[in-house]
């Protein structure tokens, strides 16, 4: 239960969609706003959680199945909900959080092709109501984002996926955002830097603009 006015936003998107530029364009509408948001991430946020990310990261465990990637995240999720997220919103703060479990039903549900069905439990389980209340998807085509990322750095497990894994993932982030209209919003991220930021703050805009 977030305390009154504390929100909780999310920011998800293929590899090199451009997170990192929305993170810092959402934590400047903020601070222009007197409000200094907690920004974490998943998987990671916290000590266990980071631990979990190296091991979802590292190249030694590409045999890993589907199942176990799944209930690795989840452990992380349950960690960084109690020990970072839910204090926050608890007390009255504002919580950015680069992917949440929305990047877990197209990465998961979609790229490796589990199903929606997998992952809906877990999340009922892990999060019981604690939805975001925000979420930006920033869109942009696979091999665009692709080639954003790797001329940033070396591809990790899941950026040397093949292509296909990337398109199913793509093609449930738009499915969910036009299944969720309440809270997540499909931002087309394929243009100029100066553009996607434009259309970050007009969803802040609409979705805060009377709140702060
Ligand atoms: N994962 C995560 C799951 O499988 N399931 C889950 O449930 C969760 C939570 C790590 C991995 O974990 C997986 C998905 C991920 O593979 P991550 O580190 O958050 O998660 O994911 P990455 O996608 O690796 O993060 P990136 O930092 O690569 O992506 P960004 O933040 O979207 O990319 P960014 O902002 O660094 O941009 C990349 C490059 O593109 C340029 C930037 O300057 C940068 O150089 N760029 C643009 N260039 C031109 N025009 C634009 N509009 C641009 N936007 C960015």
């Amino acid at each position: 239960m977030s305390a009154a006015g504390a929100r909780f936003i999310t920011v998800e998107g293929l590899e090199g969609a451009g997170k990192s530029t929305c993170l810092a364009t959402i934590r400047d509408w903020l601070a222009n706003r007197g409000i200094d948001p907690v920004v974490t991430r998943e998987p990671g946020g916290t000590k266990l959680g980071e631990a979990v990310r190296e091991v979802l990261l590292d190249h030694q465990y590409g045999g890993m199945t589907a199942d176990s990637e799944t209930l690795l995240i989840f452990a992380a999720r349950a960690e960084h909900l109690a020990e970072v997220v839910r204090p926050a919103l608890t007390a009255g703060q504002w919580v950015v959080c680069d992917r949440f479990t929305d990047a877990t039903y197209a990465y998961q549900g979609g790229g490796r092709e589990l199903g929606e069905e997998r992952i809906e439990p877990l999340e009922q389980w892990v999060q019981g109501r604690l939805r975001p209340d925000l979420t930006l998807y920033l869109d942009v085509p696979v091999r665009a984002g692709l080639e954003r990322a790797a001329a940033r750095s070396t591809p990790d497990r899941f950026e040397s996926e093949r292509e296909a894994f990337f398109e199913r993932a793509r093609a449930v982030y738009r499915r969910r955002c036009a299944t969720h209209p309440e809270r997540m919003r499909l931002i087309d991220a394929s243009t100029n830097l100066a553009q996607v930021q434009q259309r970050i703050e007009a969803n802040l805009e609409a979705a805060f603009g009377h709140l702060v």
